[in-house]
């Protein structure tokens, strides 16, 4: 073990730039190239990497401190450094790369573009198949000259791709992940300025890469304003430029930005407190801890529904994530818009409401035989009367009776609707709905029957609009003609109540004497305890079972 000196390498023309981060301090163990303080000239910000492993004994600079090659960063307790060895120079520079050639010497004078403008990427020297990991834009956003479009990242450096021309972006063409190259498209600008590839990227890109990169490593297009040989990494920072600075690019180190992403940190909702508002990694913890306390909602959680998909605002452990192909091969779809809505709904619903489900039977011999009746003397018509319209009717009938089925919570008080709209469920391509037929109070079995033709129809066209599925008071949900014996339906909210019905079967029914075989239609209210008791919804079903079975009960 034997103590050394850290000294700043050869940054190029980097002289008297200020120490704007110290990423260590005393008692910190460090790795060669492991960034120690990051500097910044008014182009471009760099970090200082070390030399050596070891322990941090003591820190030579501080906040706003001039620095230029050779100044003292700290002194090092090295591995592996015998204590007769002179102290190494900082970042060997005789491992430094050569120093690159700049692209240009001056920018070109902007030109003026009438029509599309591709902007593509700039010479970035030996950069090759680097990674985008960071995308500044989107179509539709105006860009000025030189502002900072994508972020890539080798294994050694970051570096920020500025525009080469200013405009309204109207296509994207890359993404996260993509491995680009030198001359690679990345946007189509509905331009108004263009400037040369060359002259914008002199302007603002700069980079290099860590001490003990291969040489090969080095960029060979660096800016000519601001072009050091730096054996370190560095990134370029247009947006400390004020006239070229595109305000929602967050100003932040290589390392800081690696270690927001590895925490997945958005760095653009971290609050920048280092010079010049750059955002530390201090701040990328503080937003950390404050969003786990719960005092902080990033944007993303607070897009999320009330309940999130991770359960993670209930405290709930994280959704098993499962690499589904190991066990087989798979396919992936997304989630149609309707299931995504929906989706969304019925979780809420199923979570907040205390919700019950009381089964019953109804017996519809005689409805039965009269709606194939009604429907053969109605042939002519068109119109064909459903079992569903009849429910409907006669839920009506119970709703009026039981006038809380038909009512909302709203706070503390509850929100008895004066009106009878009753919802249905429809099963459609893309997913469930829930068209609602108005008035069902004011209406005949026989308009009931059309309407639902009609709005099903709709529905599994896609062409309902939000009246058509607005306003319900009550919704049932009919797998009658699918099958099944009962289920539980979740309540739509804000409704109290919804029943759903399964296939009618045969069964013998014991009348007192004997056993007769009667048409039995199973029947599964759903109800909301805050709102309604047992005892109401056991009766509820029994008025409704005694209408069904005896339909004239409905004109009482
Ligand atoms: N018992 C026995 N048979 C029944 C029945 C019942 N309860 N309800 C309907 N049927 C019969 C009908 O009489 C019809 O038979 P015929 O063709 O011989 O006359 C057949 O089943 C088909 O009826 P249908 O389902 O087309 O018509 P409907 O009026 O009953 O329902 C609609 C219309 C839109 C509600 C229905 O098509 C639908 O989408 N149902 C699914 C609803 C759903 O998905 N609910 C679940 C929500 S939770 O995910």
């Amino acid at each position: 073990m034997a103590l050394i000196e850290v000294k700043v390498p050869d940054i190029g023309d980097f002289s008297e730039v200020a120490v704007i981060e110290l990423l260590v301090k005393p008692g910190d163990t460090v790795k060669p190239e492991q960034s120690l303080i990051t500097v910044e000239s008014d182009k471009a910000s760099m970090e200082i990497p070390c030399s050596h492993a070891g322990v941090v004994k003591e820190l030579k600079v501080k906040l706003g401190d001039k620095i230029s090659e050779g100044t003292v960063v700290l002194v090092l307790e090295a591995d592996g450094v015998s204590a007769a060895a002179p102290a190494a120079p900082a970042a060997a520079s005789a491992a430094a790369p050569a120093a690159p050639a700049p692209a240009t010497t001056s920018p070109a004078t902007p030109a003026v573009a009438l029509g599309p403008v591709e902007v593509r990427v700039p010479d970035i020297g030996d950069f090759k198949d680097v990674a985008v990991i960071e995308v500044f834009v989107k179509p539709g956003d105006t860009v000025k000259l030189e502002q900072s479009l994508i972020t890539v990242e080798s294994d050694k450096a970051s570096m920020e791709i500025p525009s080469s021309a200013a405009g309204v972006i109207k296509e994207l063409k890359v993404k996260l992940g993509d491995k680009i190259n030198i001359g690679d498209l990345l946007a189509v600008l509905e331009g108004t300025t263009a400037a040369p590839v060359a002259a914008s990227l002199a302007a603002s890109t700069t980079v290099a890469v860590a001490a003990s990169a291969a040489p090969t490593a080095a960029p060979a297009a660096t800016a000519a304003t601001a072009a050091p040989a730096m054996p370190v990494a560095a990134v370029a920072v247009p947006a400390h430029n004020p006239t070229t600075a595109p305000v929602h690019v967050p100003h932040a180190s290589p390392s800081v930005r690696k270690f927001a992403r590895e925490l997945g940190v958005p760095l653009e909702e971290v609050k920048g407190t280092g010079n010049k508002g750059r955002i530390t990694q201090e701040d990328v913890q503080a937003f950390t801890k404050s969003v786990m306390a719960g005092a902080t909602q990033t944007k993303a959680q607070a897009a999320k529904p009330p309940a999130g998909g991770d359960g993670a605002a209930l405290g709930l452990i994280p959704w098993p994530k499962v690499d589904f192909a190991k066990f087989g091969p798979i396919e992936r779809k997304e989630l149609g818009r309707i299931k995504k809505i929906s989706g969304a709904n019925l979780l809420r619903n199923a979570i907040m409401i205390p919700a019950v489900t009381n089964h019953d039977d109804a017996d519809i011999t005689e409805l039965e035989a009269f709606r194939v009746s009604t429907n053969k003397e109605n042939e002519k018509s068109g119109v064909k009367v459903t079992m569903l319209a009849f429910l409907i009717k006669a839920c009506v009938s119970a709703l009026k009776k039981f006038p809380e089925f038909n009512s909302s919570l709203d706070g503390d008080s509850l929100v008895y609707k004066q009106y009878w709209h009753i919802g249905f469920a429809a099963d459609t391509p893309n997913g469930l709905v829930v068209p609602v037929i108005k008035d069902a109070d004011k209406k005949g079995v026989l308009q009931i029957s059309q309407e639902m033709g009609e709005l099903a129809k709709k529905a599994r066209d896609g062409k309902l609009g939000p009246a058509d599925m607005t306003g319900a008071t009550f919704t049932i949900s009919s797998l009658g003609g699918i099958g099944g014996r009962y289920f539980t339906p979740i309540i739509n909210a804000p409704e109290v109540a919804i029943l759903g019905v399964c296939k009618s079967q045969m069964e013998p029914v014991w009348n007192g004497k004997e056993f007769v075989p009667r048409l039995m239609l199973p029947l599964s209210l759903t109800w909301d305890h805050r709102v309604i008791d047992g005892a109401a919804a056991a009766r509820f079903n029994a008025y409704l079972g005694q209408i069904l079975a005896d339909f004239r009960r409905v004109m009482l």
